[in-house]
């Protein structure tokens, strides 16, 4: 049977669920399942907080035995593994469900396409790829890590009208106003760890959470590029490190932060993580393996920098604000004129007063 009309206003809801659970699944995709039968949705679900259930056992448990002779909708193919949970593919095919509308197949290895082989064996209409396009940007930062060991990397700027992230010395500045503000947070909430270098984190001692009302559980793990372990005991972070939990890295030589046992004595002992390791490279490597999926890189100017020259970006947001800093200010290392080579404009939104410009590269 061909792919319908029907079929993609489904595939589209399916997408615009799948996004409720992002960045709560933890290294499981966020996934979104719907059984429709005779034109009415009888089962919806998404991919559980932490990872289970997956969303087709939560959908067809609603749909009961409105199931039989339905049609499912998935973002991604259901699985066909013995994991944490018996495969979807098996429940699929025991609730009698007719006819399966895939987007995506599933990279990881204990699946790639055994789910949908053995939905077509077991006599279920298997329909797969369909809104492809739209399923890899919702799912990129998992594919992302299956695929390439790396999460995701999205980098966050906030650039004044005059070109500039920020003041420098004490006098802080506000680039962007409150809807701005609140959109980051909502990013947060999104992307499974958030990056900041040592001079960000001791000129604004940041908390980065997220706390936008009803979103606060889900607070990103917070990573600082600290070569020479700097970052005070007391500062937010440090603080805070036993609820939201903090990573420092100590980059290049392995020689500094390891070389500083009182300090680091200090930082482990206020429940924060030291890791030292080589290079950008190998930090998310480190990353992936540990199920970080998506990377949020906000500050500053020397880590944005060595972000973007190594190549590891993936995204690009780009705040425009309407305020002027003036000559003190730290020009930014990017800005819409020169947005590099190979990043293509994704979107473009106002938030009061200021403007956000998103680029995507396609690897
Ligand atoms: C599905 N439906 O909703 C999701 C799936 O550790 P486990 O056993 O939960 O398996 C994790 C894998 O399951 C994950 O790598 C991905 O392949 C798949 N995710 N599959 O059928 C879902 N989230
Ligand atoms: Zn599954």
């Amino acid at each position: 049977m061909a792919v319908s009309h029907e079929d993609l206003r489904y595939m589209a809801a399916a997408m615009r669920l799948s996004r409720w659970h992002t960045g709560l699944t933890a290294t499981n995709p966020s996934v979104a399942a719907l059984v429709v039968r005779d034109g009415a949705i009888v089962g919806r679900a998404v991919t559980a907080p932490g990872g289970r259930p997956h969303a087709e056992t939560q959908a067809l448990t609603e749909a009961g035995e409105r199931a039989r002779g339905a049609t499912l909708y998935v973002t991604l193919e259901p699985c066909s593994h013995h994991g944490k949970t018996p495969p979807c593919a098996d429940a699929i095919v025991k609730a009698g469900i007719a006819r399966v509308v895939v987007s995506l197949t599933d990279p990881d290895p204990r699946v790639s396409g055994r789910g949908l082989a053995n939905l077509r064996e077991a006599g279920v209409a298997v329909e797969s790829g369909v809104m492809e396009e739209e399923g890899r940007r919702v799912l990129s930062a998992y594919l992302m890590r299956q695929t390439r060991g790396r999460p995701q990397v999205i980098l966050k700027l906030a650039v004044s009208a005059d070109g500039m992230i920020g003041r420098r010395g004490d006098g802080q500045v506000s680039i962007t106003g409150p809807a701005a503000r609140a959109q980051v947070h909502v990013l947060r909430a999104e992307t499974d760890a958030i990056l900041i270098g040592i001079g960000t984190a001791l000129a604004d001692d940041p908390e980065l959470t997220c706390r936008t009302p009803g979103l606060q559980a889900r607070s990103p793990l917070r990573i600082v590029l600290d070569r020479r372990l700097e970052l005070p005991p007391t500062s937010k972070l440090v603080r805070t490190a036993r609820e939201v939990p903090v990573l420092l890295t100590s980059l290049g030589s392995a020689a500094d932060g390891s070389g500083r046992p009182a300090r680091r004595a200090a930082l482990t002992d206020a429940g924060v993580e030291v890791m030292v390791t080589e290079s950008l490279d190998m930090l998310l490597n480190a990353l992936a393996a540990r199920g970080v999926s998506s990377l949020l890189v906000e500050g500053g100017a020397a880590v944005a920098t060595s972000f973007l020259a190594s190549g590891l970006v993936h995204r690009i947001l780009l705040f425009e604000g309407a305020v002027t800093v003036g000559a003190d200010g730290i020009a930014s290392p990017l800005t819409r004129a020169d947005i590099p080579a190979g990043f293509r404009l994704l979107r473009e939104a106002a938030f009061g007063p200021d403007r956000l410009t998103e680029y995507e590269r396609s690897f």
